[in-house]
């Protein structure tokens, strides 16, 4: 199989879903970190109209849209399987990658997230204490829903990994680095052990964001 290039930052949740991904495929990958401020140049706009990160180059094949690209990836690596055989446990996953994107990013990890670990380690902002207080209602909601689907686990579509689980870990993983986290988790202990978990997978530890920054600097950053 032809390789894989990732466009991404370091840092990026939905970026490291793509890595960890194609990690747990055992596929082999090459990042092509895009430069801060870049992500309207026209080079960066020719593979990503709407201007964002990840995309994955594949094959001649350019994909945007994270769950677009751990869906290909699963299609054209289908070792391990990623999507639960079962259409209930599949339809749960694909509704979890929704509750991602939907619910627990917009409005939760892009705020709180953002206002104190992006904005400030990447831009030197000083986090919005009001924007983060305005989010803590939807976190709690976001929050007690994951953990009512998470149920026992171990993993989020019962006793296998699947896309659910590389979506929503890159994103939890960045929100327990808050100080709000204490306070989000305090009553999930179930949702808590299944991050330490995830976080402790060769494919959650070869994509930190320390490491994909290691790389972005080894690779030189491009538009
Ligand atoms: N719906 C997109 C969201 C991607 C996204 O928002 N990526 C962030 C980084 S995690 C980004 O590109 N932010 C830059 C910006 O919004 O200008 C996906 O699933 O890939």
């Amino acid at each position: 199989m032809t390789g894989f290039i990732v466009h991404s930052i370091p840092g990026s949740p939905y970026g490291r879903a793509v890595l960890a991904t194609l990690e747990e495929k055992g596929l082999s990958w090459r990042l092509s970190p895009v430069a801060p401020g870049t992500f309207r140049s026209p080079a960066h706009l020719a593979r990503h109209p709407f201007g964002k990160v990840p995309v994955l180059e594949h094959d001649g094949v350019l994909v945007y849209e994270t769950q677009a690209i751990l869906r290909h990836l699963d299609r054209v690596a289908p070792e391990p399987p990623l999507t639960p055989s079962d259409v209930r446990l599949a339809a749960r996953m694909d509704q979890l990658m929704g509750v991602n994107d939907w619910y627990l990013f917009q409005g939760v990890s892009n705020t709180i997230g953002f206002q104190r670990i992006v904005g400030p380690r990447v831009l030197g902002l000083t986090p919005d204490e009001a924007v983060i207080a305005e989010a803590m209602p939807r976190a709690r909601v976001v929050m007690d829903e994951l953990a009512r689907q998470l149920g026992a686990g171990p993993f989020f579509t019962g006793d296998s990994l699947s896309l659910a689980d590389l979506m929503l870990a890159p994103q939890l993983d960045l929100m327990s680095l808050t100080p709000e986290w204490a306070e989000l988790s305090a009553s999930h202990g179930q949702l808590v052990d299944w991050l330490a978990r995830m976080e402790a997978r060769p494919s959650f530890r070869a994509t930190t964001w320390d490491r994909v920054a290691q790389i972005a600097q080894a690779a030189g950053a491009r538009s």
